[in-house]
């Protein structure tokens, strides 16, 4: 090892003062593998509900959505639950409408709690269930509204912080409360939601899967259906959400999964290169991520950063059932994709 330069003299205050400096003053942030500043952290939901059930009476839902986002205590309040991802928890009481509006950053919708709200994409309401999986990707205009008798909750899952990263926000606010619905309801679903039966008259193939909703029925059925094989050892029975003209990631910006641990389930660490939240659907469970237990229950989020070591365990009496997202198409269209065991 060479002795350490001395960078408190004249010609480093030089550069220091015109805005350079020297590779020997910084080369330690070329770190040997990735040090992210968010840190793995847990938002119970005995605290969500609490505040989302507050959110409802203190706020309106005016022009902007009634949504709590998930800051992650290491990223110094930026809006960001990763580097990459923003979740958050969103209520809409009966009769209450969000105004449409578009933006760049992709959305997805993990329905908690409260059943036939609509979200209308492009002019096309999907009606949402719990346990569905709902997009709304990059520049498509959407409005939620609830015209039922419930209070309806559920998990947005945005790209925000890397949209922002790479300088390619933009936004823009509808003139009227709600897009016009001109669409059939749930039309994608009739067009995409047939697995291997694709409309032969449809020519566009989009970037972003659009199948708008994927229903919680056909993803438990899936579950169950492989529920006697191995699985994978690290993430037991797991199913990505897919386009259905390409086989690959919902957007290109963020993989979606949905992951059966069974009862008594011990999953192997693993660490991966890219981000992710993880959402409790059902069950109970620990996670060990860099040493440190994670207990969660049901409607629990937890975040992941990059290269963590973590490993999953079902520890409740039936089976669990995590919902994630993660910024893994980014990683691997860029050539970054890693994982190590240890
Ligand atoms: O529901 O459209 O949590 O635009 C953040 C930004 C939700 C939404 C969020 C949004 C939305
Ligand atoms: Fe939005």
């Amino acid at each position: 090892m060479n002795a350490p330069v001395k960078t408190e003299d004249a010609f480093h205050q030089l550069i220091h003062e015109n805005h350079m400096w020297g590779l020997w003053e910084i080369a330690s942030q070329m770190t040997p593998h990735p040090r992210p500043q968010a840190i793995p952290y847990q938002w119970k939901w005995s605290l969500l509900e609490k505040v989302v059930r507050q959110s409802a009476t203190a706020v309106p839902v005016g022009d902007e959505r009634r949504a709590m986002q998930l800051f992650n205590p290491g990223l110094n309040g930026q809006w960001a639950t990763t580097n990459t991802l923003i979740a958050a928890v969103q209520v809409l009481l009966p009769g209450e409408i969000a105004r449409a509006h578009r933006h760049t950053p992709s959305a997805i919708r993990f329905i908690m709690q409260g059943n036939g709200a609509y979200t209308a994409v492009e002019g096309e309401k999907v009606l949402m269930h719990e346990g569905d999986f709902v997009l709304t990707a990059n520049w498509q205009w959407h409005d939620h509204g609830n015209e039922t008798n419930e209070t309806v909750v559920w998990m947005d899952g945005l790209d925000v912080p890397l949209t922002k990263a790479l300088d390619c926000i933009f936004f823009e606010m509808h003139k009227e409360l709600k897009a016009e619905h001109a669409k059939p309801v749930n039309g994608s679903k009739a067009l995409y939601g047939h697995a291997n039966l694709a409309p032969t008259w449809v020519k566009e193939r989009p970037r972003f899967s659009p199948l708008m909703i994927y229903s919680f029925d056909q993803t438990m059925e899936a579950l169950h259906a492989l529920r006697d094989r191995d699985g994978s050892p690290y993430e037991g029975i797991a199913l990505e959400y897919t386009h259905p003209q390409t086989g690959g990631p919902v957007m290109p910006t963020m993989s979606c999964r949905i992951q059966l641990l069974r009862r008594g389930e011990k999953l192997k660490a693993r660490r991966v290169t890219g981000s992710s939240v993880f959402h409790v659907v059902q069950g109970q469970g620990r996670t060990l991520i860099d040493g440190n237990a994670f207990d969660w229950g049901k409607g629990d989020i937890i975040a992941l950063p990059s290269w963590a070591l973590h490993a999953h365990e079902n520890t409740g009496s039936g089976d669990a059932i995590l919902f994630s997202i993660s910024d893994r198409p980014v990683i691997e269209t860029l050539g970054f994709y890693r994982e190590a065991t240890s």
